[in-house]
């Protein structure tokens, strides 16, 4: 992967950033942003949200051996939002994969005629697909599976948005015996106040990664401006067999807007992962990301730098009505 100059970010850009765009289509499209990524059939499939010009989302397939370069556009495999269905009423977008077994579980939001939803498809081949229902109702957002079940339950990480405004926007966790019914809602993380890179509000980015150290989550975090919001990346570290346990979280963003393809589009400001992938050296991690709501990108990181990072980088786990006085040097 091409070096940018930037020394001090976590994860470093693709020199042939944006990878996917809207003139990469052979039809007259919007935008291409907030891709789900996995591993099929040897190469890295990306679930792409594809806005068309009515400002609809559907999920594209697009394929690549390197998961760099020569992306192929696979126009007959996705998922389109259904006429009939009134939580697609309104496209269906930002979709985040997490294999189990032979079958991949897709979270995504689906724009329903009464506010954004989460909703649940599997699929074996990305071509036929069953709808497994909405899993969430209206307003929540930045959903993803963990691969495993915790004690017989599946966990879901979410984003609800409290009806009252003014309280924070927060990652909550809940679980299900059977992935149909929902319960134990909980916080997860909580966004942080005042100036805070992560105040305001934050969601869940990719489905969380297992690693040595626990299940590593990235999230996006919301720091909203005069001039408008800026999205940036944030990570924490849940217990391997408690996900309800935060052990770590960063203190610091690892990845902020800053090339003119995250300045500059439809949101500008913005970089949102859905999906990343660790390869099979076990360290090199490609985050895939939309920036600015228009294009698709691609960034690197050490899997080991990034736990590294967390160890010496930790700062407070949550921080709901603490004072910033009492925020420093906390962790709990
Ligand atoms: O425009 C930035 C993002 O805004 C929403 O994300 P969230 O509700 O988490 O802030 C989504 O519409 C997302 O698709 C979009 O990229």
């Amino acid at each position: 992967m091409g070096r940018d100059s930037e020394p001090r970010e976590m994860f470093k850009r693709f020199s042939g950033n944006p990878i996917l765009r809207a003139q990469d289509f052979p039809h007259n499209v919007n935008a291409v942003f907030n891709p789900g990524a996995t591993e099929f059939e040897g190469r890295t499939l990306l679930l792409l949200r594809v806005e068309d010009r009515t400002g609809l989302s559907s999920l594209v397939v697009a394929t690549s051996k390197n998961g760099l370069n020569d992306w192929e556009i696979d126009l007959d495999r996705g998922l389109a939002p259904h006429e009939d269905l009134v939580e697609e009423h309104w496209g269906i977008e930002d979709p985040r994969i997490t294999r189990i077994g032979d079958e991949y579980y897709v979270v995504y939001v689906g724009y329903s005629a009464f506010g954004p939803l989460v909703s649940l498809a599997k699929t074996e081949d990305f071509v036929t697909w069953e709808r497994c229902g909405v899993l969430m109702p209206p307003e929540d957002k930045d959903a993803a599976l963990f691969p495993t079940t915790f004690d017989g339950r599946w966990a879901l990480i979410h984003r609800p948005v409290p009806a009252m405004p003014g309280l924070g926007v927060h990652m909550w966790l809940s679980y299900s015996p059977d992935l149909h019914y929902w319960g134990e809602a909980q916080v997860l993380l909580a966004a942080q106040r005042g100036s805070h890179w992560d105040a305001n509000k934050i969601g869940l980015g990719p489905p969380p990664m297992l690693t040595k150290d626990g299940w590593l989550v990235c999230y996006h975090a919301v720091r909203t401006t005069a001039s408008g919001s800026i999205y940036r990346i944030g990570l924490a570290l849940l217990d391997r067999d408690d996900p309800a346990k935060v052990v770590a979280r960063s203190n610091e963003w690892v990845m902020g807007p800053r090339e003119g393809y995250e300045q500059s589009g439809d949101v500008p400001g913005v970089i949102f992962p859905c999906g990343w992938i660790l390869r099979d050296d076990g360290d090199t991690v490609h985050l895939y990301y939309g920036a600015a709501d228009t294009v698709v990108c691609v960034a690197e990181a050490s899997l080991a730098a990034v736990l590294t990072h967390m160890e010496s980088h930790s700062g407070p786990l949550n921080t709901i009505g603490t004072a910033p006085s009492e925020i420093r040097g906390v962790t709990g």
